[in-house]
């Protein structure tokens, strides 16, 4: 009889204790990726060109690859996923294709040359100090705020591959 009964409160105990272990961490646990030591270039929205950047370093400290398909910001008209490489011999940007992929438990640094997320079409000016917000979207759906700040870079200036370069507009 006795045996029983431990066997049913057994049971019962293992019903009730579906829930998580209680643990000191912080409430959010780490489900996606994050741009940690971000910022952007600062730049005026009638500036020539009207664009800017957003760089720092994506960090995945999930046990899933992560990609970053597309990205927005009241920043900007256009926002795209841009990676910098060497065309004729001359340092280009250009879409990147399929996206940003951040490796399980790695990093990926987007900087000025390299990989950045592009702002074209100021929709206001942004000088040192102004806060940019964005919302990256990645393959699974999900979207990733990032709050930045803008910066004076001097050289960030890059020459965006669909325009030639090199003319002067009168
Ligand atoms: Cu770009």
């Amino acid at each position: 009889v006795l045996a029983t009964a431990t066997l049913g409160l057994a049971f019962a105990g293992c019903a009730e204790t579906q829930t998580f272990p209680a643990s000191d961490e912080p409430a959010e646990p780490a489900k996606t990726i994050r741009l940690e030591d971000g910022y952007a270039k600062a730049a005026e929205k009638d500036g020539q060109p009207a664009m800017s950047a957003i760089f720092g370093m994506l960090r995945n400290p999930t046990s899933v690859d992560v990609t970053v398909v597309s990205a927005m910001s009241d920043a900007a008209a256009t926002v795209e996923l841009h990676e910098t490489a060497m065309e004729n011999g001359e340092m280009k940007m250009r879409p990147k294709e399929g996206g940003f992929r951040v490796p399980a438990g790695q990093s990926l640094t987007l900087e000025p040359g390299a990989l950045h997320i592009m702002l074209i079409g100021l929709t206001r000016d942004l000088p040192p100090g102004a806060a940019v917000d964005a919302t990256l979207t990645l393959a699974d759906g999900q979207q990733v705020p990032v709050h930045v700040t803008a910066r004076d870079l001097a050289n960030a200036n890059e020459t965006y591959a669909p325009d030639a370069g090199g003319s002067s507009n009168g």
